[in-house]
């Protein structure tokens, strides 16, 4: 792994230095048209570690297998407020959590010491949220996949500083699906995220309820946040330290903060709600026996009908539930998730017992991409693009103070997305809209996987890879769209679009 880094990083050494061969030259001219003031940081002597860095994309740091050590922590489900005033309080505030044994990391919360709790909410109904800032810094309170109006969207335009408070309302509109809160502070998201800034949304409807999908709570209906973490010697969430600008990607793996999980669960079907929660590291899942699981969801809500997987690539932000059948799986067979790499993230303890009876409806939804929206020209193109610090949207980083798009209130427009390759091949940027759920029409001009045919807010793109999207706002305001590598959007590779 470190191989290619190094032998990457000669090699641009090679051509800065000698700066007269005609390749060389290209190399450089490449760069200072590209990414301008990199030629500084390299003299700076940073060009190193940056390099290995962005090459360890390729090749990423390994996740330490889960031992099983400890039960998996499961969310709680927030209480709604008693007095009635408003649905629910949500207050970012600093903690110490136990994380290893002998030491206290410290860490920051949503109502508690560490990540955060569930919020409930029901298609059709007003709520009120009231958002509390109780850390030292400036924070801000965004609703990721939540279709709601600009000014309560949560994004850099909406700051609390520290003591101060605000109440948002909306309409719950959309259908059951779980997405996720998280801060958005601009230039900060990564660090508040990493510290343990992050909570889940359930939007619940009806309809998806007489469908007998598992449904209870925390029993065969259990919510996965996977996170990468580094800590340093002391064992804290050392930030500054260990962050890398190219997305800082952690050695150890916590799934709702629970660090070496396990999850117990009965001879029954288990409904697993997937949130890939961290910075910058992609997953792969799979079951350790090869075996196979049914996806029924993504972003935004059910798929039209299961599909049957043995593995699935969540990219950060994204998420998918699926169901796992242990009906079948004896203790005896040490039934794990685990990593495309193989390592191990859950180990799963099957205890005796029969569960409850649950389904797969053969039919779960009814979402389609329309003739009209297959057939809508592209009139809107985003290029991401770059690594590093040196990452741009169109070739520009975030400006707070310019509108890049306008699109009026409910009307569909296709995005195309591209991902435009560096000279190092590039990698995958996954990228997020806010306050809207879209539909895929299309990668590289071919229909997507029968997964992706559902409702998402997040996408993962490949290098080169061209994806159109059919978009459309239910409300009016300034959004956000950008990469979902925690640090690339700090770094500003993130745009604003105003719907009108
Ligand atoms: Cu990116």
């Amino acid at each position: 792994m470190k191989r290619r880094g190094q032998i990457f990083a000669v090699l641009m050494g090679v051509l800065m230095i000698s700066g007269c061969s005609s390749e060389a030259l290209q190399g450089e001219q490449f760069r200072e048209e590209r990414y301008g003031g990199m030629h500084q940081n390299m003299m700076k002597g940073q060009m190193n570690h940056q390099m290995q860095g962005h090459m360890d994309h390729d090749n990423v740091t390994r996740l330490e297998d889960s031992t099983g050590t400890n039960e998996l922590l499961i969310p709680p489900l927030l209480e709604r407020d008693e007095n009635g005033e408003v649905t629910y309080t949500v207050t970012a505030q600093k903690g110490e959590t136990s994380i290893f044994k002998d030491a206290k990391t410290e860490t920051y919360g949503y109502n508690g010491d560490f990540l955060g709790p569930v919020l409930r909410l029901n298609k059709g109904e007003h709520v009120k949220i009231r958002t509390v800032n109780e850390l030292d810094e400036e924070t801000t309170f965004h609703w990721h996949g939540l279709e709601v109006a600009g000014h309560a969207d949560g994004g850099p335009h909406a700051p609390l500083k520290p003591g101060e408070s605000k109440t948002i309302e909306l309409d719950v509109a959309q259908e059951a699906s779980m997405l996720w809160f998280h801060p958005h502070p601009e230039g900060k998201t990564a660090e508040q995220v990493y510290k343990g800034l992050a909570g889940l949304l359930y939007i619940e409807d009806g309809q998806s309820e007489k469908l007998g999908l598992p449904n209870v709570y925390g029993k065969n209906d259990i919510p996965l946040i996977f996170q990468d973490r580094l800590f340093d010697e002391n064992k804290q969430l050392n930030y500054e330290m260990l962050m890398n600008e190219d997305g800082t990607i952690g050695d150890m793996s916590l799934i709702n903060g629970t660090l070496n999980p396990k999850l117990s669960v009965r001879k029954e079907k288990v409904r697993l709600r997937l949130l890939n929660g961290s910075n910058a590291r992609n997953y792969t899942f799979k079951l350790n026996n090869g075996g196979t699981f049914t996806q029924i969801a993504t972003d935004g809500g059910l798929l039209n009908e299961p599909i049957t997987l043995n593995e699935i690539s969540l990219t950060p932000s994204e998420r998918a539930e699926i169901i796992v059948d242990f009906s079948n799986v004896d203790p005896s067979d040490q039934l794990a998730l685990v990593n495309e790499d193989g390592s191990t993230l859950l180990p799963f303890h099957v205890v005796g017992d029969e569960g409850e009876e649950s389904n797969i409806p053969a039919q779960l939804n009814d979402v389609t991409l329309t003739e009209e929206e297959k057939n809508l020209p592209v009139t809107k193109e985003v290029e991401l693009f770059g690594m590093m610090e040196h990452v741009t949207i169109n070739g520009k980083k975030f400006d707070p103070n310019r509108i890049d798009f306008t699109q009026k209130q409910g009307e569909t427009e296709v995005w195309e997305i591209y991902n435009k390759p560096d000279m190092m091949g590039g990698m995958i940027h996954p990228f997020h809209i806010h306050g809207t759920q879209f539909k895929i029409v299309s990668r590289d001009g071919k229909a997507p996987s029968e997964n992706e045919r559902g409702w998402k807010d997040s996408i993962s793109i490949k290098p080169g890879e061209k994806v159109n999207i059919a978009v459309q706002f239910k409300h009016k305001g300034v959004y956000m769209f950008h990469c979902h590598i925690l640090e690339h959007e700090d770094n500003g590779m993130m745009g604003q679009i105003k719907v009108e």
